[in-house]
């Protein structure tokens, strides 16, 4: 058998299957520190990692932006074609899982049966695919964001007839995740929002929403889906203002409205900071609720204010991300999902390889340097000594909820020197470069 997929041609000739060769080696195409059978912790890099690639930015785009037209021609010319690629870069690539939304894969239609009946045997010929080489489904979702009928939003729209054509996709989609394994569902909201607060009836919008996802939700457990739903936070983008802001904002509204069980969140490094806030906080965010889904790892441009998507190759950002992820127990069924493209003006076929290879290894050494950082547990230890005045006497009745406000006026008038403690930011900065450098 061959270490690839091959459909009807091959469509990234001249490239073989991407292997570890250390980073020593001199070969771009190999990586240099992703070996996905490396055990670390009792698991593989692979198990750990769970990296997927995006179906839309890998075999959809073709590098246009506002102000040009594509740049990138690819040589598939239909939909079996272009899945014959995407499963033939996913085994040459080595990523485990892959995302879509129905109309990556599938073509859109006027009306929701043809749409429906094409999607039908997409998903046949996807599941032929995963079925052939292994490689699984993470997420799929619904683009009801793009097609001109969703201007005003999808779930959030003002005209209910928009919202049930959107509902129909989710049907359709939610079909599709069941029948391929999928092992979590994605809602991104980009039209869920308003350019003006003149024209919109904001706490009408949101019930909508969380009724929407209820069906939603009640629909693929009815059908036996068993895995997360996920809702991935953005501030904007192309909304003036989109509803999912934050992990925080969506947290919230999950609890409002029952959907806490069911639900967790995907954060997306590139959202985490259009939203002011960096990528581990983000996540910190969910983890801490116990809502951490899954990743959109990406990376943006700290001099642009929009949603760049660029593959993440910061190791530092990547190594804050980790500690969070690591600290949560790992991606349970989540996973990485490069939600990232090429830049408009890399226009090789290798290019894509290249960026993929960079994720990988940026994360695999993000998961190497904060496994050290954990097994070695210094920073870990200073973390509880910062709070052991709560850990006995007087501090931990109070975190039991045994104090008054008046028994801690009591506490405070007796305690008359108080001392200073550092928080010693540039001292942990510093070790942390030793684990990466040392
Ligand atoms: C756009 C989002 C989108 C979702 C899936 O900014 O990141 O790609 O991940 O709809
Ligand atoms: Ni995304
Ligand atoms: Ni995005």
């Amino acid at each position: 058998m061959s270490e690839f997929y091959k459909g009807s041609r091959e469509f990234f000739p001249g490239i073989g299957k991407i292997k570890f060769e250390g980073k020593g080696s001199d070969n771009p195409l190999s990586f240099k520190f992703y070996d996905e059978n490396k055990i670390i912790g009792g698991k593989t890099m692979r198990e750990h990692l769970r990296f997927s690639t995006a179906y839309w930015h890998s075999f959809c785009a073709d590098g246009s932006d506002p102000f040009g037209n594509g740049t990138i021609v690819h040589p598939w010319k239909n939909t079996e074609e272009k899945a014959d690629a995407a499963f033939e870069f996913f085994t040459k690539i080595g990523t485990p899982y892959y995302c879509f939304h129905d109309i990556d894969a599938s073509p859109d239609a006027d009306t929701v049966s043809e749409y429906e009946a094409s999607y039908k045997k997409t998903t046949e010929l996807l599941l032929a695919r995963q079925k052939e080489t292994g490689v699984k489904l993470l997420w799929n979702t619904a683009n009801a964001f793009s097609h001109p009928r969703y201007m005003n939003g999808a779930s959030t729209n003002p005209d209910f007839r928009i919202l049930a054509r959107a509902a129909s996709q989710v049907k359709a989609s939610l079909d599709a995740n069941v029948m391929l394994g999928g092992e979590n569902y994605v809602f991104w909201g980009g039209r869920e929002g308003y350019t003006t607060l003149l024209n919109t009836n904001m706490k009408k919008e949101l019930e909508h929403m969380a009724q929407f996802l209820t069906l939603a939700r009640d629909y693929g457990r009815k059908i036996g889906f068993k895995g997360s739903f996920l809702i991935e936070p953005k501030p904007m983008e192309p909304s003036k203002h989109q509803y999912d802001v934050d992990s925080a904002t969506v947290i919230g509204f999950l609890r409002e409205h029952g959907l806490e069980k069911d639900f967790k969140l995907n954060i997306e490094a590139n959202h985490a900071t259009l939203a002011g806030h960096s990528f581990d906080h983000d996540l910190r965010v969910a983890a801490d609720a116990g809502l951490l889904g899954s990743v959109d790892a990406n990376i943006g441009d700290a001099q642009n204010g929009w949603d760049t998507d660029q593959f993440p190759t910061d190791v530092y950002d990547a190594l804050k991300a980790m500690m969070v992820i690591v600290d949560n127990g790992g991606l349970n069924s989540g996973g990485l999902n490069f939600d990232a493209k090429i830049r408009r003006n890399s226009t090789d076929q290798e290019d894509l390889f290249h960026a993929h290879i960079g994720g990988m290894d940026t994360f695999a050494l993000a998961l190497e340097i904060a496994t050290k950082i954990k097994d070695d547990g210094k920073l870990n230890s200073m973390l509880t000594r910062r709070y052991e005045s709560f850990d006995s006497g007087k501090g931990k009745e109070f975190e039991q909820g045994k104090m008054t406000l008046e028994d801690l006026r009591d506490f405070a008038a007796d305690d008359s020197s108080i001392p200073q403690i550092s928080g010693k930011q540039e001292l942990i900065e510093n070790m942390l470069n030793r684990y990466m450098f040392g």
